[in-house]
């Protein structure tokens, strides 16, 4: 075994553990364990990092490319699958124009930093309307609201939880999930240090979950009945003439437009509909305002429903209209050492953002950052006519699982003419491309967490060198996308990638230099790819060194001789610099948000369904494709439906047996049944990113224990209007005994 392991933030969730690696003496990964001395986790992992080692040694995972010839995967040469992408892709575009090149872009593009900093110029590149990601299944909804109250996508709070004295955790399960839209590792160290001083943890969920099981007080909530109970809190905080913005107040506008938008709803108005008392929603509402530092934070729960970007919006006006926005223990926005797009440009004002650019062509669904819902792509690619999609690239991206009716994405991909997967597994997405093209395993490259320190509980940054040499002659997912990009760009398949990378750079660089942009580029050499774009983001971010402006400041180099991370400290208020809203204010009341009210409240008037599934997220899984290692996959099987008592009991189901779980007449799952009052009545809980017996599937340990798929019941054409998000909880559903 090394003597000295290796460091890696963890490319799994968004807590980017610090992880140390040991290699044994034939440079295999001997053990994976957590980095005591990392300024940002502290030692904390969880089993998913351990699988780190599974994962490298997976047989399952692809080291080649593949191309179907004749309906069977080949394995061929890094060229070979460039040089076919660029044969039929190109006459495709060319004959049907860009928009019938459909690209979408999976969870983990935004935990390996050659694909975060290339995913988006390939879909720029492409110029395709028919831009797709898995934010539209999951955060799409926070972004909106945040977008257009702080005037930028990325510019979103996130709970300061070391200082809080009151955390209400809605829809959201940190201590399985490890924390989302808020990079948090040992959230459960950090909820218990909360109560040791005194503070309190109450949690609103439909199932008692492991964080409602460490709560002072957990609420069950009707699924999708939150923006009833978040108004309901607005409204009592009103009504009880308990707003105070504390030392927000001069930089927001909106109050009086929130005061009467949400008078319709008092908490009695909305305490049936979302099952939740009217004097526990006052007693909320109060404890919040009562509180000196306290905290809302939603997440997946209150984003992937009907109503997701209102109820983001209402967990920010709660936290403005008790004084806790930008204010320790309150809600607050990080400063990350690169890539925070809210800390460039001019500070405390800009342009906003805007939905709508474009829509899509059957649905007629806005455009929203760029994007439009991944609901929408199934029909995009089976409806004939102008700019029907054609073409599929995935990266990162298995939807087939993933998203809310898989079974008609899957008979979609068949339909298509070309499909390129960028994806380390021939699964139940990839078996439909006609290319396959791997990445490197995470251990085989540099990292640096682009994405989730600009979500993080406390600034800053981490650099992980390669663990293991990259294996001869395979190509890294940058310069993939960049292959793709000049494929797109008519520059032909052996195009010099690591050249156009710098030319790009050089274009960007003159629009944000200028004169400077060639003597930028020269101080950047030799670094080339996603090293330079960090580079040049540490050095010219708020902590760098200005290329030489600031001497003591950050760069790459200093990083990298920081194996255990630079801190930055605890986050500071940055109101109302970080504003990029055209007022200059934080947008309290958004047109377009007080514009959906009416569409709630018509909602409100109408009976719930009776029985409806949520999903489950579970620690020794990651969405969809983490079942093939061992190490996760062991133990009891974890694709159980769960139901009360009461309604097992009604429905005669019992533990260990069968459900037949259908929507309407036409699609069905059937599940094993574990009974248990962990969930409320009315509601059937059940995990996704299972399923995974699909033919063609080369997933060797998974296909032992395949689940099934929740989204085979979930309804694709449900969204949130306003996000394009999809619904993926709160689905009416019916249930019986098999
Ligand atoms: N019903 C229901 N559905 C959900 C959710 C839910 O809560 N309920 N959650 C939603 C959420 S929040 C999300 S983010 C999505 C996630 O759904 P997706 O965005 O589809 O992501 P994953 O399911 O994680 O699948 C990741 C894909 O990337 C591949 N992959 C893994 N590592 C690499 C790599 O290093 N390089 C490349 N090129 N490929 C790699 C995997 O093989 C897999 O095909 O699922 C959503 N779907
Ligand atoms: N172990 C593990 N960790 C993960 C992932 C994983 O698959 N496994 N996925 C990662 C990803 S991509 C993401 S986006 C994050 C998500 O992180 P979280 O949002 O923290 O995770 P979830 O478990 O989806 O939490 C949603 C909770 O909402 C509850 N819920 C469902 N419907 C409703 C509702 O209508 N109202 C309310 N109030 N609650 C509701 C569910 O019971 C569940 O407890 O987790 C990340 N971390
Ligand atoms: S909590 Fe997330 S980042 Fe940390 S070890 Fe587990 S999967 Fe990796
Ligand atoms: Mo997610």
């Amino acid at each position: 075994m090394t003597a000295t392991p290796a460091h890696r933030i963890c490319p799994f969730c968004e807590a980017c553990c610090g992880l140390e690696v040991r290699l044994d003496d034939q440079g295999r990964v001997a053990s994976v364990r957590g980095h005591d001395a990392d300024v940002f986790s502290a030692g904390f992992m969880c089993p998913k990092g351990v699988a780190l080692k599974d994962l490298q040694d997976d047989p399952d995972r692809l080291r080649t490319p593949l191309i179907k010839r004749n309906g069977v995967f080949e394995p061929a040469s890094w060229d070979e699958a460039f040089d076919e992408i660029e044969r039929r892709l190109v006459p495709l575009r060319e004959k049907h124009g860009p928009h019938a090149v459909a690209v979408t872009a999976g969870n983990p593009s935004s935990h390996k930093m050659g694909l975060m900093l290339y995913y988006g110029r390939l879909f720029k590149a492409m110029g395709t309307r028919n831009a797709y990601s898995a934010s539209t299944l999951d955060q799409m909804p926070k972004q909106l609201s945040s977008g257009l109250m702080f005037g930028h996508w990325l510019s979103i709070a996130v709970p300061d939880i070391e200082r809080t004295d009151w955390l209400l955790v809605l829809g959201a399960n940190p201590v399985a999930s490890n924390g989302s839209l808020w990079t948090v590792p040992d959230f459960r160290g950090k909820a218990r240090a909360l109560k040791a001083r005194g503070g309190q943890l109450v949690v609103v969920d439909p199932r008692r979950t492991e964080t409602a099981e460490l709560a002072d007080r957990h609420l069950t909530i009707r699924p999708g009945g939150d923006v009833y109970l978040l108004l309901g809190m607005v409204a009592t905080l009103f009504e009880e003439d308990l707003v105070d913005l504390g030392a927000a107040a001069p930089h927001v506008t909106g109050v009086d437009e929130v005061r009467a938008a949400v008078a319709p709803f008092p908490a009695e108005a909305v305490a049936a509909r979302c099952g939740i008392e009217a004097e526990q929603i006052r007693r909320l509402a109060r404890e919040l305002a009562a509180a000196p530092r306290g905290i809302v934070y939603g997440r997946m729960g209150t984003c992937a429903q009907p109503f997701g970007t209102l109820c983001s919006w209402l967990i920010d006006v709660l936290n403005t209209l008790t004084g806790n926005l930008d204010q320790p223990g309150g809600v607050m926005f990080p400063r990350a050492p690169a890539f925070q797009a809210n800390s460039e440009g001019k500070p405390g004002s800009g342009r906003g953002i805007v939905t709508g650019r474009h829509h899509a062509r059957v649905s007629g669904a806005p455009e929203v950052f760029g994007e439009l819902p991944m609901v929408c792509l199934a029909e995009e690619i089976e409806t004939p006519g102008d700019g029907q999609v054609r073409a599929l690239i995935t990266i990162a991206s298995n939807p087939v699982l993933s998203a809310p009716n898989g079974p008609r994405l899957s008979r979609a991909m068949e339909g298509l003419e070309f499909m390129v997967s960028l994806d380390i597994y021939l699964n139940e997405t990839s078996r439909h491309a006609d290319v396959i093209l791997p990445g490197l395993a995470p251990l085989e490259e540099a990292h640096y967490d682009v994405a989730f320190h600009q979500l993080a509980y406390r600034n800053a940054a981490r650099f992980s060198a390669a663990v293991l040499p990259s294996p001869a002659g395979h190509v890294p997912e940058w310069q993939i996308l960049l292959k793709l990009i000049a494929i797109a760009k008519g520059l032909g398949a052996r195009a010099d990638v690591v050249a156009l990378d710098t030319e790009m750079l050089r274009a960007d660089l003159a629009k944000s230099a200028g004169d400077q942009a060639d003597e930028l580029l020269a101080a950047l050499a030799p670094l080339v790819g996603p090293e330079r774009h960090l580079e040049l983001a540490l050095r010219t971010g708020p902590y760098g060194d200005g290329f030489g402006a600031k001497p003591d400041g950050l760069t790459l180099a200093k990083l990298k001789a920081a194996p255990s991370g630079i801190d930055f400290g605890p986050l500071q208020p940055r109101l109302p610099g970080l504003l990029r809203t055209p007022s200059g204010k934080v947008e309290l009341a958004p047109p377009m948000l007080l514009a959906d009210l009416p569409r709630a409240l018509a909602d409100l008037q109408q009976a719930a369904p009776e029985f409806v599934i949520v999903g489950r997220r579970q620690v020794r899984s990651n969405n969809s494709w983490m079942h093939n290692l061992p190490t996760l996959a062991k133990g009891p099987f974890r694709c159980t439906a769960l139901v009360h008592p009461s309604d097992a009991a009604r429905l005669g189901l019992v533990d260990g047996g069968r459900a037949r779980i259908a929507r309407g007449d036409t699609t069905s799952i059937d599940a094993e049944v574990a009974v248990s009052d962990e969930v409320m009545p009315g509601v059937i809980s059940l995990p996704h990113g299972w399923g995974h017996g699909l033919p063609g599937v080369k997933l060797s340990v998974a296909a032992e224990r395949p689940g099934v798929n929740l989204n085979d019941v979930l309804d694709e054409t449900l969204r949130d209007p306003l996000s394009g998000n999809a619904v993926l909880g709160g689905v009416a559903v019916q249930v019986a005994a098999l």
